[in-house]
């Protein structure tokens, strides 16, 4: 087995920073040790095959990107990028592990959902790779599998408020689930945004001729993200079964979440770089030679981007650093502008949801370091520690420690990063929302499981190397 040392660098955790060296054995970190240590020690390898040097970097746990959406079927057409180009652009980005969505639909089976999500991932993968269960249709057969995809190694499901017609569940299916969560250690996931509101106002807009994508926005709400929170979280009290948020983006969603926190109710939020950093007046405003307005496609995901004159992008950064939200994901769910999102031309209500983002979320979300938003600490801390707590794979995944898989990015805060299609773009897209962003900061090396997928800019590693992550319990379910 090769043995890799990587010395110099700072590694940093969720709750502090060291000057120390990484000694991977293999797949596996064997020790963290004092920096220059001469004799490795006791029990450890007595050579090493390959020396790091990170001096002047970070050594951060590998990012764990807990929402993604890849090759997902939506609105007519499945999002664009593979598992394969997926996950590769997701380690060219300091992500090492995906937690992606496997879907049931209404009229399907929950077992069939999720071979489907195993065959299209297997041996395709560039980085370690789990799912939660999209349980699309709650009936008798999806409830009774619930219990089932504990021990495939799926410890979370998600349910919708919204799509009514696609994906959506109502209060008495919520509360049936939730009561079978509560019963076998299932964290549930909630889309909370009220769908049948969401979809008369879009409607009536449509109807008056506002049917361009910044309309998307306009319908989505606040008030419908914050009623849908408030009755998720009543819901998760009345049958004790823990809930987790996905995609917050209304400061009134989170002061729900903070609300019941404070009261002492197991509730959890994420949100994702779009809600930092984009808004609803940006996607006004966008407008391109090719596109006209329906340039603003490109920010139609769901929940919206909001009205940062309403300041909710700054509240989101506030409450990552209160910890009335605990992670960040991305929601990655790319589509291309042709043929995919201008299937919404004339109605919003037609252009798939989603934006990628797998590949620069780390970035993103050093920004807010060098922006003084968030700590070096905290930053590991919402990308990657707690996500493993979360998910149940903390040990091998989120932290550098003897016995973690040896995920590890490098990562430089004197480099640079322009984001853009001609530049760092590996997404499977015609476009990137994110076009023209740039990092104070830089991911340099990535290992996953001791193989080095990304250095020099260069990439080195091989689809097929990411393997199906079975996943435990959440650690936050007392
Ligand atoms: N939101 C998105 O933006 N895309 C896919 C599904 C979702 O809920
Ligand atoms: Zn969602
Ligand atoms: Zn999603
Ligand atoms: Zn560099």
């Amino acid at each position: 087995m090769t043995t890799t040392l990587i010395t110099g660098g700072t590694v940093v955790s969720a709750t502090g920073r060291m000057l120390a060296d990484v000694l991977i054995d293999g797949e596996t970190i064997v020790a963290v040790l004092a920096p220059g240590s001469t004799s490795l020690g006791h029990d450890l390898p007595s050579t090493v095959d390959r020396v790091i040097d990170a001096t002047g970097r970070y050594v951060i746990p590998g990012g764990i990107d807990a929402h993604t959406h890849m090759q997902l079927p939506f609105g007519g057409t499945s999002a664009s990028d593979t598992f394969e180009t997926g996950t590769k652009a997701a380690a060219w980005g300091g992500t090492t592990s995906i937690v992606d969505f496997a879907v049931q639909s209404y009229g399907g089976k929950v077992q069939d959902g999720l071979a489907a999500w195993h065959e299209l991932a297997a041996g395709n993968c560039h980085i370690d790779y789990g799912f939660h269960q999209i349980v699309g249709g709650v009936d008798d057969d999806s409830l009774a599998a619930l219990p089932w995809l504990i021990d495939e190694g799926i410890t979370s499901y998600k349910m919708f408020m919204a799509y009514p017609g696609v994906f959506y569940a109502d209060d008495a299916q919520i509360l049936k689930a939730m009561q079978v969560a509560a019963d076998n250690g299932l964290l549930t996931m909630m889309h909370a945004e009220n769908g049948p509101v969401i979809d008369v106002i879009a409607e009536q807009l449509v109807k008056q001729g506002k049917t361009s994508p910044y309309y998307h926005g306009v319908a989505r709400v606040w008030q419908a993200e914050e009623e849908a929170t408030h009755r998720a979280i009543m819901l998760s009290d009345i049958t004790g079964a823990p809930l987790y948020v996905v995609h917050v983006s209304a400061k009134q969603a989170v002061a729900q979440l903070a609300a019941a926190r404070d009261n002492g109710k197991n509730v959890f939020g994420e949100t994702c770089p779009q809600y930092l950093y984009m808004s609803l007046e940006e996607q006004l405003g966008a407008t391109s030679e090719e596109w006209g307005d329906f340039e603003g496609a490109k920010y139609v995901c769901s929940t919206p981007v909001r009205s940062r004159a309403e300041g909710h992008q700054d509240h989101m950064w506030q409450a990552l650093r209160t910890n009335d939200l605990q992670m960040v994901s991305t929601d990655h769910c790319p589509f291309c502008m042709k043929d995919q999102k201008e299937l919404g031309l004339g109605d919003f209500r037609k252009i798939p949801n989603g934006i990628g983002s797998v590949e620069h979320r780390m970035d993103l979300m050093y920004q807010g370091v060098v922006t003084g938003q968030i700590t070096l600490e905290r930053w590991v801390e919402l990308t990657s520690t707690t996500p493993a707590r979360m998910f149940g794979m903390y040990g091998k995944k989120g932290v550098i420690q003897p016995g973690a898989d040896a995920d590890i990015v490098i990562y430089d805060p004197n480099g640079h990063t322009s984001i853009g299609v001609d530049k760092t773009h590996h997404m499977n897209m015609d476009h990137s929302a994110w076009e023209g962003y740039e990092i104070d900061g830089h991911v340099d090396i990535v290992l996953s499981r001791g193989t080095v997928l990304v250095e020099d800019g260069a990439f080195h590693g091989a689809k097929g190397h990411g393997s199906f992550l079975k996943r435990g319990l959440s650690q936050y379910l007392i």
